[in-house]
């Protein structure tokens, strides 16, 4: 019996060790030619050293997490109250009146609504407190490395690398998701590369640390990616028994005449106001019979930040919530 046991041990530690060190050397092997590869791309001796030396390792969680089947999915309902409960609310206003001359410079500079930059604040990282532990470069490492989606983050750790180079961040200080989402707007470096703003003028674009450099960024993502100012992102609507599902999403675009007529109304059986929004679209986030909302080109915006129906339709209540 006990030899039967050593043998049942024996077979599971070499299941254990020989692939895990045959992956190693994978993983070293990578490593070398990813060096290769960023030195191609202009990024210096120095930061190649101090951020891919040669003991780096994937690292486990990450390749656990990626790898996870998701869980039961949360209904659209489930969601927001994860999201946008009373007490992010609370905390949304309190953050909104603390920074509301910066707010409100900064949007009025980008042409953004204030209370947008703090909703996309308070859900990526509940308003700068929550951005995530992992080394990005590590992180984005193990991804590249192993993910499904290798080349899409080795191309995000090359940029990560370069914003390291540029003098951005310290490579010690450069924290964020696991899946390389870094600071407080949780940008990808690609994101970091198209949409961060150096605000407060220092030569350091800094979205983990500054909040003139985090609103403003914030706000450089909405207006390049369309932001309509003064605009509503779209209401809570009801819709008739017999609503035509296929008119559903946000590809269906058609005028409030067009929806009034197809008996959309508000919750308490008004007409949808006309907001200068010539185009709007009915979304249900979780299907018919469940919670619709009307949308305009604002929220299409949101989508552009995360293209998810639950995620936008999430900021959008929670910055009417913040505002009031
Ligand atoms: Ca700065």
């Amino acid at each position: 019996m006990f030899r039967a046991l050593f043998l049942a041990v024996f077979a599971a530690l070499i299941c254990i060790t020989g692939p895990a060190q045959a992956a190693q050397k994978g993983f070293d092997v990578w490593l070398k030619e990813l060096k290769t590869e960023a030195r191609g791309r202009g990024v210096s001796e120095k930061t190649i050293r101090i951020a891919l030396p040669d003991t780096l390792k994937p690292i486990e969680r990450v390749i656990q997490l990626d790898r996870k089947q998701p869980e039961k999915t949360k209904t659209f309902e489930e969601y927001l109250t994860s999201v946008v409960n009373d007490a992010r609310i609370k905390k949304g206003r309190v953050r909104y009146g603390d920074h509301k001359s910066l707010l409100y410079e900064v949007g009025a500079n980008y042409g953004v609504d204030p209370q947008y930059i703090v909703a996309l604040w308070g859900i990526e990282t509940n308003f700068g407190q929550n951005t995530g532990g992992y080394d990005v470069v590590t992180a984005l490492a193990t991804l590249a490395y192993d993910g499904r989606r290798g080349k899409y983050f080795r191309d995000e750790l090359i940029k990560a690398l370069q914003i390291i180079d540029n003098g951005h961040i310290k490579h010690g200080d450069m924290k964020g998701s696991w899946a390389g989402a870094m600071g407080q707007t949780q940008f990808m470096p690609s994101s970091f590369f198209n949409f961060a703003e150096d605000y407060n003028r220092d030569g350091r674009r800094d979205i983990w640390t500054q909040k003139e450099d985090v609103f403003a960024s914030a706000a450089n993502y909405l207006s390049k990616s369309g932001w309509k100012h003064g605009e509503p992102w779209g209401r809570r609507v009801d819709l008739p028994k017999n609503f035509d599902k296929s008119l559903l999403g946000t590809d269906s675009k058609h005028t409030l005449q067009f929806w009034h007529d197809k008996g959309v109304r508000l919750l308490n059986g008004r007409s949808v106001p006309f907001e200068g929004a010539y185009q709007a679209s009915v979304i249900q986030p979780d299907g018919p019979g469940t919670q619709a909302y009307i949308v305009y080109d604002n929220y299409c915006v949101i989508m552009k930040w995360n293209r998810s129906t639950y995620f936008a339709t999430a900021v959008g209540l929670l910055a009417d919530s913040i505002k009031g």
